[in-house]
């Protein structure tokens, strides 16, 4: 419904925004399906969900797939009721996949048919409520959970518990980003005091030309990899100028996420006409290693965005070293890194005043208490984020507002008053130690391109 202008819908916190971030959730199997139609796709069937399930967060969501409630190959219905019951596979019914807040974590995924029936007042259990609508019955089994996605259950719970056990509380940001998390990590990059995404499109936007005039002096025919690609939506300007520079090349864009890749596939050909994509979903370095065998001709690796700074200066500079152990020499990397600057300006991107990045923040403890049962309450924590303009270290903590105690499986984890979990840096560099950081990792200096305030660079280094 439409408010002051402005659209809203009911959820469970009462009428709020739509925010047109957040992905399309609690919708009919036909919006859905009509949904996928108007953005030129359609939905996965059962199998190619399940194929693609490792690559998903658990319980977090369902998800129509296009598939009818059918048997799998060689199903056998077991004599009597039960296989009366369960074997009978009923037309006008399409398969959801997922799990949700209360699937247990490692052990199941739900399968969940749905039952659509048409229902008129007074025929039906919820007639008072759906007078001629379609209304849902869920039925759900329990199966096994995919080995991937254990996997992932497995690796997550570990590096929780070890991190909250530690001497000093901390946890790894790179779990930030389950579908809430991407919501929020979007709209942090659209909040005013987020300068980081403005400031390299403004890069991408003004200097493109002369970024891909640099790389063809380079070198004269090149393929393009791009590490943790997401949408592209900013690394198409520079891909559509390198087209427009006549190159004939092919863009491999590596990414975790597979729906990702597969929507880069379809979607960046007819965005941009005469491209050649071959999407690589996996880990940077394993595919970063792939793409050598795909092309013989030299690579330009980026690495954009400012995801460098979220690791420390070390273990940035020993990452760089293993992207240049599988490039050759000649191949190019541009990297993008925050630049030291004002400290206010820096803290206040991390401490935004409308709260986005605390919520992003929080929501690693909401994603924990989901797929791990754990029982955090997010109101007992503080985000805490700090700057040393010395060290260009920008750290993000939650306090613990009262000594408290949180149960994750047999784990039972303890909090002081005040005691904080580190969550994430985002480093910031000085442009001289930029250049350290390349001819440690076995690069040479080509050139730095910065943004008009001098707040941002990307850089470009070739492999000596
Ligand atoms: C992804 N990365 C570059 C962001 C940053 O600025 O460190 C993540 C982020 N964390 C809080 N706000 C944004």
């Amino acid at each position: 419904m439409q408010v002051d202008g402005q659209w809203q819908h009911y959820t469970l916190h009462g009428l709020r925004r739509i925010d047109l971030n957040e992905p399309v959730s609690h919708i009919s199997y036909y919006e859905a399906a009509a949904f996928a139609a108007w953005k030129g796709m359609r939905l996965p069937t059962e199998f190619e969900w399940e194929a693609a399930s490792g690559q998903f967060s658990w319980g977090q969501r369902w998800e129509w797939t296009e598939s009818a409630y059918l048997p799998y190959p060689g199903f056998q219905r077991v004599p009597g009721p039960v296989g009366e019951y369960n074997g009978k596979f009923m037309v006008n019914q399409k398969v959801l996949r997922g799990a949700s807040a209360f699937t247990p974590p490692d052990t199941a995924v739900i399968l969940t048919v749905i039952f659509s029936i048409h229902t008129s007042a007074g025929n039906s259990p919820a007639s008072g409520l759906c007078d001629n609508l379609n209304y849902c019955f869920m039925k759900t089994l329990t199966v096994p959970q995919p080995p991937v996605a254990r996997k992932h259950v497995n690796n997550f719970y570990r590096d929780v518990v070890n991190g909250l056990l530690a001497e000093h509380k901390h946890l790894d940001s790179k779990y930030f980003y389950d579908a809430a998390g991407d919501a929020l990590f979007q709209q942090i990059m659209q909040a005013p005091e987020y300068y980081l995404t403005g400031c390299e499109l403004e890069i991408l936007q003004e200097q493109s030309r002369d970024i891909a005039l640099a790389l063809c002096a380079l070198c004269s025919s090149f393929d393009v990899v791009e590490l943790g690609a997401g949408d592209a939506s900013k690394t198409s300007i520079l891909l559509k100028e390198i087209l427009e520079m006549g190159l004939d090349y092919t863009y491999f864009p590596i990414d975790i996420s597979g729906s990702m890749i597969n929507y880069l596939e379809r979607t960046l050909p007819r965005q941009l006409p005469g491209l050649k994509v071959k999407g690589l979903n996996g880990e940077y370095i394993d595919m970063l290693k792939a793409s050598a065998d795909l092309t013989p001709k030299r690579r330009v690796v980026l690495f954009m965005g400012a995801s460098i700074g979220n690791v420390p200066p070390q273990e940035a500079a020993a990452f760089l070293k293993k992207i240049r152990e599988q490039l050759h020499p000649g191949d190019i990397l541009i990297t993008g890194f925050d630049l030291k600057k004002h400290p206010a300006t820096v803290l206040a991107a991390y401490n935004d005043a409308a709260g986005i990045t605390r919520e992003f923040n929080l929501n690693l403890l909401r994603r924990i208490n989901h797929e791990l049962g754990a029982n955090f309450d997010t109101e007992k924590f503080e985000h805490y984020p700090t700057y040393d303009p010395g060290t260009g270290s920008c750290k993000s903590y939650l306090v613990s507002l009262e000594e408290q105690e949180v149960q994750m499986g047999d784990a039972l984890i303890h909090f002081a008053k005040d005691e904080a979990i580190y969550m994430e840096i985002s480093q910031k560099y000085s442009a001289a130690e930029i250049d350290r950081l390349a001819q440690t990792s076995g690069f040479r200096c080509v050139r730095q391109f910065t943004d008009s305030k001098d707040w941002f660079v990307d850089a470009m280094w070739q492999c000596a």
